[in-house]
């Protein structure tokens, strides 16, 4: 076998095992894994001292979206290199159909946006704000061209807000075309309710956000989002889960043996409600929805990632400045005297992977862990896998190496995302990203971002309950619902 690049001495972690390999790239794929491998003629990669895991996947993100009167500032140039210098080699970015557009015209808008300006991999969920009868089999095509997943708000109200008709009808649907729908799990009418008495009463602040949001809203929305899957007998994907509650709620569900699948976000591990009491304004910059959650909600996170009732941990990168952009009326600023009005989001693309190795130095996570939530089971629940999320013969050579002796310090000063800010700014973690390759080439070597940096390419996935094996959709054995 002749190879185009030889990792050598790579201590390989995936989900379920490490083992010390030379990894061969032929053509970008995993060619062989073996002790001794011949590396005449390839490139060479020495990884001593690393460890080798699968390039991270984040199935939840928001490049180039208007949103609240603003557009979010990271576009899928600077969004995926963010992505790429943080460990992460594939991204799925919600599309949006606008209220009375065809779904076709939300996904081509969207191929537009992305099409030769990211450098890593790329799918597409569909985000439907308009569900009419009429409109049900457009859901259709859209699975079949490689988007088998919809995201349903039931917060937003007057905005982004599909009722409860509209989410059973979408659902339903995904029983017969191979979809998944996932919903963004808060009460819409309350929320619009209790902010409406903050500002009566002249509570404006950023902390006046998450007042407004509290944990009962995501809960019982969380509650309702089971019933309409279980009553549409369809599976259910729940974004950005926080509260202990909603925790509570998709773990009877699987108990119950639905098919409820949950993700979580760094920030909602990491980050608290007194986040929003910094001195000034500085709250805003945590401003998202849901809210960050008082302290000790985390704990039911952490526990949940390690009982398998959260399967998966994105980030919801919404990325807005927080001084407003020169030459843009952008900028979390806009809520200055208006909570309501800031635009809601925070960026998190480039920092995922070390916050969760950091976990791993902790003690808070295992490895296998670590890889599962990062990469095996985004790969798996969002039709990737058998191409993406293992370090396996015959996957792409999608592949970060982190220096677990470097500690690495988080800053907006030296991140390559387009943003004035980062939420963990000092924080620092326990290892640094040292080499990242995509299908093989480089996106980061020995700490920086390559000087020559691939084109990304979007990934037709496949539906829900196949992998790409081959690169070709089959039923799958990988996803379980008490597996992932
Ligand atoms: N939450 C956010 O904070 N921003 C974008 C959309 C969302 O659900
Ligand atoms: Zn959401
Ligand atoms: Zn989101």
């Amino acid at each position: 076998m002749t190879f185009d690049l030889v990792i050598k001495n790579a201590d390989i972690q995936t989900a379920s095992d490490r083992f010390t390999a030379d990894i061969g790239v032929t053509g970008g794929i995993i060619s062989e894994i073996g002790q001794t491998l011949d590396a005449k003629g390839a490139k060479v990669l020495d990884a001593t001292g690393l460890r080798v895991v699968p390039g991270g996947i984040d199935v939840h993100t928001h490049l180039d979206m208007p949103f609240m009167g603003a557009v979010t500032a990271d576009d899928f140039k600077t969004g995926t290199e963010g992505a790429a210098a943080g460990g992460t080699t594939c991204l799925v970015d919600f599309a949006i159909q606008a209220p009375g557009e065809a779904l076709q015209t939300g996904v081509d808008n969207w191929h537009k946006k992305a099409d030769g300006k990211a450098v890593i991999d790329y799918g597409f969920h569909l985000i439907i704000t308009d569900l009419p009868e009429s409109r049900v089999p457009e859901m259709d095509a859209i699975v079949e061209q490689g988007i088998p997943s919809f995201k349903l708000f039931m917060a937003y109200k007057g905005a982004l807000m599909s009722e409860d008709d509209a989410i059973f009808r979408a659902m339903r649907r995904t029983t017969h075309n191979g979809g998944m729908v996932s919903l963004h799990c808060e009460n819409g009418h309350t929320v619009e309710l209790m902010v409406k008495e903050a500002l009566a009463d002249g509570n404006t602040t950023p902390e006046w956000h998450a007042l407004t949001r509290p944990l009962a809203c995501e809960a019982e929305a969380t509650n309702r989002g089971i019933a309409l899957a279980e009553m549409s007998k369809a599976p259910l994907y729940v974004v950005h889960l926080t509260a202990a509650e909603a925790l509570e709620a998709v773990r009877r569900g699987k108990r119950a043996g639905l098919p409820i699948l949950a993700e979580t976000c760094p920030q909602y591990l990491y980050l608290s409600h007194e986040d929003y009491r910094r001195p000034g304004f500085e709250g805003a910059k945590f401003v998202m929805s849901p809210p960050l959650r008082p302290k000790g909600n985390e704990k039911a996170l952490w526990k949940g990632l390690n009982d398998g009732t959260l399967s998966t941990v994105a980030t919801d990168h919404c990325s807005f400045c927080y001084e407003l952009r020169p030459g843009t009326k952008m900028g979390k600023v806009l809520g200055k005297d208006d909570f309501s009005k800031i635009p809601n989001g925070a960026p998190g693309i480039e920092n995922r992977m070390q916050l969760m190795w950091d976990a791993v130095a902790k003690g808070l996570i295992s490895a296998e862990k670590f890889v599962e939530v990062t990469a095996a089971n985004p790969a798996k629940i969002f039709g990737l896998y058998g191409k993406k999320g293992t370090i396996a013969v015959g996957f792409d050579a999608d592949i970060t190496m982190i220096d677990p002796n470097k500690p690495y310090t988080i800053s907006a000063k030296t991140h390559h995302m387009n943003v004035d800010y980062n939420p963990y700014e000092g924080r620092t973690v326990a290892g640094t990203i040292k080499e990242v390759l995509l299908r093989g080439q480089p996106l980061v070597e020995n700490g920086t971002l390559s000087s020559s940096l691939p084109k990304g390419q979007f990934i037709k996935r496949a539906k829900y309950g196949e992998t790409l094996w081959g690169q070709t959709p089959v039923k799958s054995s990988a996803l379980s619902f008490t597996g992932v």
